[in-house]
């Protein structure tokens, strides 16, 4: 996080000061991370490991069952676990003991010296707060997480020399888990255009560009995420609610659970952690190329007093350059699309919107990150405009 005077503080350092001992010892928590009332979690007892929630749990042994699943999952929730995914649980659960490894049993100063840029977005490293372009930086609410970010596709932009070298094998596990994610990514997407009664390269070729170019196209991230025990749940987070700005999200969790989805606009339920499983969640590239058919999945983190939690998240991007929007004969999908986004987020994160040329939301990376103009047709036009160009390509 970036105190008031520009200075980082970890959230692991600030929970375990006091203790000289790496167990968890304040008993407040400091104003910055108090949420105001309205955001507040409810806590509930929610589903143990494996218990019961509502979101879907899709099979993927069974591709042609699969597909019906994911499409009605897609519309309903944004989001669903995976079993039998093809990804190995014994990669999984490396993924998971290296990501606990590197927060728990790595000095804070080898961490330090792979500390991301704190000014500049997307920045790959040990971070404690996703930048976000404010005004009045002093007036954001901040989550109880430290993560660390790794840039893995295109392979232009992945050098393990940024990542620590704490166990022997991490930068070539990191590299593994990318791959194996990117092929599950890949999957999906054809599963997702199947579902939507395209062909199904459809979505893939829209984000990321014909086979032969892929390599270069496909942008991914790997975030481990750390959320130190915190002695006040009910009035922090771990991460605010959101939706990925992306396409696509994979997503392993540990047994502690703590990742709630938003359901209808006004229901957060827990997902509940299954070791082999990983949550797929929609991200709003995906629920704008699909006409707003599906929707992108609006997630939070809540925090607990007892235990650690962490996660992994692989983000998928589509390509920068790339035109892939469908047009909506009615023309009215984007504003159903913007009005969702504009409730989705609270003030702080509208007001943190950079309102450049005008345009009622913004641009980070090339993607459209918030969008709180409630006018379709200015949405419409400054989407082609500033990303597609006036070349648009309608799918359905
Ligand atoms: O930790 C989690 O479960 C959620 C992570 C997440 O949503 C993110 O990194 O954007």
């Amino acid at each position: 996080m970036v105190g008031g005077g520009g200075e980082v503080v970890r959230v692991q350092a600030l929970a375990e000061s006091g203790s000289g001992s790496g167990v968890p010892n304040i008993i407040n928590v400091p104003s910055q991370f108090i949420q105001p009332p309205e955001k507040r979690p409810v806590l509930g007892p929610g589903p143990g490991p494996g218990g019961e929630s509502g979101v879907p749990v899709v099979d993927l042994s069974d591709w042609e069952g699969a597909r019906e699943e994911v499409g009605r999952a897609c519309r309903d929730w944004g989001g669903f676990q995976v079993r039998n995914h093809g990804v190995g649980i014994g990669l999984l659960n490396q993924m998971r003991s290296a990501g606990l490894h590197l927060f728990r049993e790595c000095s804070m100063e080898e961490k330090l010296r792979y500390s991301c840029d704190p000014h500049t977005p997307a920045s790959e490293g040990y971070g404690s707060r996703m930048l976000q372009v404010v005004d009045n930086i002093e007036s954001v609410v901040l989550d109880w997480r430290d993560y660390f970010d790794h840039h893995t596709f295109p392979l232009s932009r992945r050098d393990p020399t940024r990542w620590p070298q704490f166990l022997p094998n991490y930068r070539e596990l990191v590299a593994a888990y990318s791959d194996e994610m990117k092929k599950l990514a890949l999957k999906l997407l054809s599963l997702i255009s199947q579902s939507l009664g395209l062909p199904s390269s459809c979505i893939q070729d829209k984000i990321w560009g014909e086979e032969e170019e892929e390599e270069e196209e496909v942008y991914q991230n790997v975030t481990v995420s750390y959320y130190p025990p915190c002695p006040r749940p009910d009035l922090t987070l771990g991460l605010q609610p959101h939706s990925d700005m992306g396409a696509l999200t994979l997503l392993v969790q540990d047994d502690v659970g703590g990742l709630q989805l938003l359901k209808d606009d006004h229901n957060w339920v827990t997902v509940p952690p299954i070791s082999d499983a990983i949550l797929v969640l929609l991200a709003d590239q995906t629920e704008i190329i699909s006409n707003g058919k599906y929707r992108s999945a609006p997630h939070r983190a809540l925090t607990n007093p007892h235990y650690p939690r962490l996660s992994v998240a692989t983000f998928h991007d589509p390509s920068k350059t790339l035109g892939g929007l469908l047009r909506d004969q009615r023309g009215d999908v984007y504003g159903v699309f913007a009005r969702r986004v504009a409730t989705r987020f609270s003030p702080e994160a509208a007001e943190a919107v950079a309102v450049r040329e005008g345009l009622q939301f913004s641009i980070q990376s090339g993607f459209v990150v918030h969008v709180i103009e409630t006018n379709a047709a200015t949405v419409l036009q400054a989407i082609q405009r500033r990303i597609f160009g006036s070349q648009i390509a309608p799918l359905i």
